[in-house]
């Protein structure tokens, strides 16, 4: 029997990224093959004429698993009833722009689009950042929706991950399923920490496997700096393998990850190995249940330790530029979030949530 479809939200829909994402979603990669899909696709009112064009492409392929396809130039229209939004579209860096000037304009649209899902979404919503810069346009969307929960906003680090991975994998001679345990830490920007210290290769520890110099003096960096690399070898940002990082992150999410391996995902902090409450940052997760949670009880060395302030301090830094477009309603939601997997419900240290005393809450039923 065919399941109900679900409805997939995406903007920059007509875009580079989303040229390969769609195709993908609708081939059923992303949500499994047995799920039937609705895409709601969104653009700016300019760019209409190209997503009519990618919608009669997309209707050409004849995908099963592809129920409707919806256009619309507004989010607020776009996100209605949506049960995962993908929000990849964002103003690129023009010339002579500041990365300030961008994380402002950026900012507005992220800002606008928060409301649009607190306001027409599904409540179950999940939402995934992709637009730059990601970590800090999920911080924005997620404190204009006060009616969600901040954990079901997370912003897009798998590609870093995938990168880390499949350059590892290509220096040692393994293929990249042989290697797990691969961790990046914090802004999905060159400040990232791609972290081999706990990856394995064949189930051995993948740091005896390659030269320290190797790993500090060239792995960090060239994961670091893949972007601009790709730039310029190909005078175009990432688009395909940037699509396939947005299935990867969310099949995980709504799958589940492989048993034994953990994802990179941009969330919330709960103020886990000492990164600051109230920003995104990646952290090493496990998902089953269609929820995610922080991998505990890692072990960071100096080296380690000093490479996570190093990021963290830069998300402080782009959170103060966007302040005023953080209302304060949503402060205390985001400094005290922590997430109760057992129970499957969100629970806030300020007493905002689910009252833990109540009968219904003593057992590990879903929500
Ligand atoms: P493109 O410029 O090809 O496409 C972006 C699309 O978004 C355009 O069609 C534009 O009309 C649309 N758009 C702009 N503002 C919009 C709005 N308010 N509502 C709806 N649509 C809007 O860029 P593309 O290569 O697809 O990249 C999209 C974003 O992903 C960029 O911000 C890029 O920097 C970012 N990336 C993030 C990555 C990550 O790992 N987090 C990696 C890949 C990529 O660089």
């Amino acid at each position: 029997m065919m399941r109900r479809p679900v409805r997939v939200a995406v903007t920059g829909a007509a875009g580079a990224i989303s040229y390969s994402l769609l195709f993908k979603i609708a081939a059923g990669e992303m949500m499994g093959k047995d799920q039937p899909v609705i895409l709601q696709l969104i653009e700016i009112p300019q760019a209409m004429d190209a997503l009519r064009g990618v919608a009669m492409e997309l209707m050409d392929c004849a995908y099963p698993l592809l129920h409707t396809i919806t256009l619309h130039d507004n989010v607020e229209d776009g996100f209605k009833n949506a049960h995962y939004a993908l929000l990849v579209g964002a103003r690129p860096r023009g010339p002579g722009m500041e990365r300030s000037d961008l994380i402002e304009v950026n900012g507005e649209i992220f800002a606008r689009q928060g409301k649009a899902l607190n306001d027409y979404a599904n409540r179950d919503v999940k939402v995934l950042i992709t637009g730059n810069p990601a970590n800090t346009n999920a911080l924005i969307a997620s404190r204009n929706a006060p009616d969600l929960s901040p954990s079901q906003f997370t912003c897009l680090t798998r590609l870093d991950h995938n990168r880390a991975k499949g350059i590892l994998a290509n220096q040692t001679g393994a293929t990249p399923r042989d290697v797990n345990g691969i961790i990046v830490w914090g802004n999905h920007s060159p400040t990232q920490y791609p972290d081999l210290h706990h990856a394995t290769i064949l189930g051995e520890p993948a740091i005896n496997q390659v030269d320290m110099n190797w790993y500090k003096e060239e792995f960090i960096p060239k994961v670091q700096q893949r972007g601009s690399e790709i730039i310029q070898a190909r005078g175009l940002s990432s688009a395909a393998s940037a699509a396939q990082a947005i299935v990867d992150h969310m099949h995980d999410w709504v799958l589940g990850t492989e048993p034994g391996e953990v994802a990179s995902m941009g969330i919330l902090s709960d103020g886990s190995y000492g990164v600051e409450k109230g920003i995104f940052y990646s952290f090493p997760v496990r998902c089953n249940y269609g929820r995610y949670q922080i991998v505990q009880g890692i072990e960071l060395n100096d080296f380690s330790k000093e490479c996570l302030k190093v990021t963290e301090q830069e998300l402080l830094e782009e959170k103060a530029v966007v302040n005023h477009l953080l209302p304060e309603e949503t402060a205390a939601s985001h400094d005290n979030l922590s997430i109760c997997l057992r129970s499957g419900v969100t629970l806030y240290a300020d007493g905002t949530g689910p009252d833990q005393d109540s009968k219904f809450m003593t057992t590990n039923r879903v929500m």
